[in-house]
């Protein structure tokens, strides 16, 4: 298709060009040659795996090609941005990459000829778990944006060989099941053994002299694990650039300990191979920290220190010296989770590059920028000293030694003031001593950024106020966005194919700009109609899933109102379903209310520790027992619970909504990047003034966004004027009669103990305000439903709701981190930046 011109025999491209070629033929000749090469088996006894793999490779052969020349251009860049993270969720990659090389038809040609199909391909793709919910795909949307904007690109994380576990139902009760990606084997990875590090872990450390007779520390570690590069490209959409995801395998150094296998110890001399390979074992399944957990902060370690020494490496091999390495990288921490790499780039410039301290905090400081995630002061990540300095000896004495310093500085700004500097100190000293990771992220970053417009806001007010007073002009707002490739153009081709059709194929990349084009067609009767239909083609599509996981069937026709996410208190999924119960008691009482069918779907995992989490999804299950059979309600309001909900399993849910359930406590959740999602697809919103709902409905117009609920403010005003959750329960007579129904066992099969603990934080503590925000959000539901019945007006939100939405797409997000935080340039760009210092 013009990318590649045939050459001629003599050219010694040909032979490349005949593996990577994108015509159908040349396609389907690379299948069938990775079938029998790659995966060993000929077509006639070919299964549908088998297919897959061939596929992939072919794909992946095209890729690899584009990454020699992204290799080549991250080494000739000026700088490069290294996105940090502990987690990434990038989803199936096989119909992603066709998309972004532009090779959807022709690879569907070519699998025709070989009697395949290609959409049943695509979706036989598992995928890479590395993470537990938007943090981790945040991280992955970013890389396609960074790759799309052709901008050089490292993610570096960590290969877990288990990611998130997969959620089963039994008996209404989540199942945790490992979760086996790497079972068949994963096409989408080179392993890179001769890239590998040394990491050292525990031990002491002691001073000595060099021969300079500079005093200098050494540290002496209990023991050292190896950590090897595993790679996947990225692919940008339709431009040659790829980013490069490297994720780190932990390994034993050596796969034998020989004195311990020749004393006769056998198990003894494999014993440190499977410490070793623990490291990188599995991801920890939850979305806040537990503390005291020796083997995370190891991980945390272990992968930001292989990253840290590779960006040296490839520094080096441009010819680059330590002292430069600010100039050559931007490297983002994302939450706190990578926070030691402040420490940890210290301690490889002083002790290993022998630069002085007042530099290479110069340089570490230029280096790094810091993104909160989370207000949650559970979430704020904190160590014991004891176990710090039992993984990080070293660590800890550079971190005092940060901590010194900074507070010197600090006592002279404030004199006299010591409870701030109790509370900037990056050790907290209560009863126990802990490290504090925010603090030393902030410390150690020139910039800092919330997520949402009122996230940030908080986080100056709240629990970064103190830094903020100090350093006011490190802050700023980069909100979140989500990739118009993944979700949009691969999830919703219908919808995507009336845009395009309307406003010409530059949405994709250009989406603020080009998808506002759309606004005039939302009172155009024929455009309408169209969109209807792709709306009802998406919802059949999903009710068809539904009713093969969970033998449910619901009526595609009803209003699909969903919310997924990961389950938890401060998302309020049982507000959700209280609403259900109330319709539902409604419906039984007048049969005549003139309301249209509902069918409410839930999808989220719980962490594995979270109790209430798991009794909220238990409690939603059971209310689907009752409401799904009977009859007096039948076709007009059903409930499912789709499990587990992850990134393949969003591509079919987004594009099918109707209405999307935003519903947390105000000033609870950071961001949010579903609820950007749900809009994009045409979905309104019900929702609070939280995280980027705020912008959603300035964005979309709050007539086009059902919102409810109380302020982050009247929130706080609440809680400090005393809230007595009991009074709205005595006060509201329709929310005593749902909360009692529950208490008489009506949905646990008469067991008046089993939601106990739900019901009972609700009278009488109601941490995140359910029942304060209980009749307002009746209320809008309510005219949600109302405004459901008049077809011709709803979709006229809908249709405006994505056209106005073109903010969101996570190139804008890049865009600001470029030219406000890491001041990198395009590799298109004739870059006027230069060499340009931060
Ligand atoms: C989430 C936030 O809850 C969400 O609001 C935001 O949109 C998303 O990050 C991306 O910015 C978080 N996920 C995690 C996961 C862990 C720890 C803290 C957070 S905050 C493990």
């Amino acid at each position: 298709n013009g990318r590649h011109p045939p050459k001629s025999d003599e050219n010694p491209i040909v032979r490349e060009d005949l593996r990577t070629g994108l015509t159908a033929e040349a396609i389907k000749n690379d299948i069938l040659e990775n079938l029998v090469y790659v995966q060993a088996r000929i077509p006639k006894i070919a299964t549908r795996n088998d297919w897959y793999m061939a596929l992939a490779y072919t794909v992946r052969d095209r890729l690899l090609e584009r990454w020699g020349m992204a290799i080549e251009s991250l080494q000739q860049s000026s700088r490069a941005v290294c996105y940090l993270s502990a987690e990434f969720l990038p989803g199936p990659h096989l119909g992603n990459a066709i998309l972004n090389l532009g090779m959807y038809e022709q690879t569907k040609e070519a699998t025709a000829r070989l009697g395949l199909d290609l959409d049943a391909l695509i979706s036989h793709e598992g995928e890479p778990g590395l993470g537990n919910g938007e943090l981790g795909r945040l991280a992955a949307c970013f890389l396609d944006s960074l790759a799309t904007l052709e901008i050089p690109t490292i993610g570096y994380g960590i290969r877990y060989e288990f990611g998130i576990f997969d959620q089963e139902i039994h008996d209404g009760w989540q199942r945790e099941v490992t979760d086996k990606w790497l079972a068949f084997g994963n096409p989408w990875e080179i392993v890179r053994p001769e890239i590998a590090y040394y990491v050292p872990l525990g031990g002491y450390t002691e001073t000595y002299y060099d021969r300079l007779g500079r005093f200098r520390v050494r540290w002496v570690p209990e023991r050292v694990v190896k950590g090897i590069a595993h790679d996947t490209p990225i692919p940008g959409y339709h431009v040659e650039n790829v980013a490069l995801l490297r994720l780190w395998k932990s390994e034993a150094c050596e796969s034998f300990d020989f004195q311990a296998f020749n004393e006769g110890d056998y198990y003894g001399a494999v014993e440190d191979k499977v410490a070793s390979e623990t490291i990188s074992k599995v991801l920890y399944p939850n979305d806040e920290p537990i503390p005291g957990k020796e083997l995370r902060l190891s991980q945390q370690f272990f992968f930001v220190s292989c990253s840290l020494q590779d960006m040296i490496r490839v520094h080096r091999l441009g010819g680059g010296v330590p002292a430069t390495f600010d100039r050559r990288y931007a490297v983002q921490l994302n939450d706190t989770h990578p926070a030691i790499a402040v420490a940890e780039l210290m301690r490889l410039l002083v002790d290993k590059q022998r630069i002085d301290w007042e530099r290479a905090w110069e340089i570490t400081r230029n280096t790094f920028s810091y993104t909160n995630h989370t207000l949650l002061p559970e979430a704020l990540e904190k160590w014991p000293l004891p176990l710090f300095r039992k993984v990080l000896p070293r660590h800890l004495e550079i971190i005092f030694e940060i901590n010194r310093r900074f507070l010197e500085d600090v006592r002279l700004t404030y004199p006299g003031d010591s409870e701030r500097l109790r509370r900037l100190s990056l050790i907290e000293e209560a009863d126990d001593r802990y490290v504090r990771m925010a603090n030393l992220a902030a410390v150690g970053s020139h910039a800092i950024n919330g997520v949402a417009a009122l996230h940030t806001d908080l986080l100056k007010e709240t629990v970064m106020r103190d830094f903020y007073e100090l350093y006011p002009e490190r802050f700023l707002n980069v909100t979140n966005g989500v990739s118009p490739r993944r979700w949009m153009l691969l999830c919703n081709p219908g919808m995507s194919g009336l845009i395009t059709d309307a406003v010409g194929e530059n949405w994709v990349c250009n989406s603020q700009d080009s998808i506002a084009g759309l606004e005039s067609f939302a009172d155009d009767g024929a455009f309408r109609e169209a969109w209807r239909k792709v709306k009802q083609g998406n919802k059949m599509e999903l009710a068809r899933h539904i009713s093969e996981r969970t033998g449910i069937v619901v009526n595609p026709e009803s209003l699909f109102d969903i919310q997924v996410k990961r389950i938890h208190e401060y998302k309020r999924q049982h507000l959700n379903a209280l609403h259900i119960i109330s319709l539902y008691i409604r419906l039984k009482r007048t049969p005549s209310l003139d309301v249209p069918p509902r069918t409410v779907i839930f999808g989220g995992k719980a962490a594995p520790g979270y109790a209430r989490a798991k009794l909220i999804i238990k409690f939603i299950n059971s209310i689907a027992d009752v409401v799904n059979i009977d009859p007096d309600v039948a076709d007009r309001l059903k409930v499912v619970f789709f499990p587990d909900f992850n990134v393949k399993n969003g591509q079919l849910i987004y594009p099918a909504a109707d209405l999307s359930e935003q519903i947390s406590t105000a000033g609870k959740e950071a961001s949010g990047t579903g609820n950007m999602k749900f809009s994009l697809n045409g979905a309104l919103t019900i929702g609070t003034l939280d995280g980027a709902n705020v912008e959603i409905r300035e964005a979309v117009g709050p007539e086009n966004f059902l919102v409810f609920g109380l302020t982050a403010r009247e929130v706080t005003d609440l809680k400090m004027r005393g809230y007595r959750p009991w009074e709205s329960y005595e006060q509201n007579e329709e929310l005593r009669e749902i909360i009692d129904l529950v208490r008489s066992g009506f949905f646990s099969r008469g067991d008046r103990d089993l939601f106990e603990p739900l019901v009972n934080e609700l009278l009488s503590r109601d941490e995140y305000c359910l029942l304060a925000d209980y009749p307002s959000y009746l209320e809008a539901q309510e005219k949600a439903g109302k405004a459901y019945l008049v077809q011709g007006q709803w979709l006229r939100m809908s249709i405006l709701n994505v056209a106005r939405m073109g903010g969101f797409s996570s190139d804008r997000s890049i865009r600001e981190y470029l030219d406000h935080i890491w001041k990198v340039d395009s590799l298109k760009a004739s870059g006027s930046r230069g060499n340009g210092r931060p």
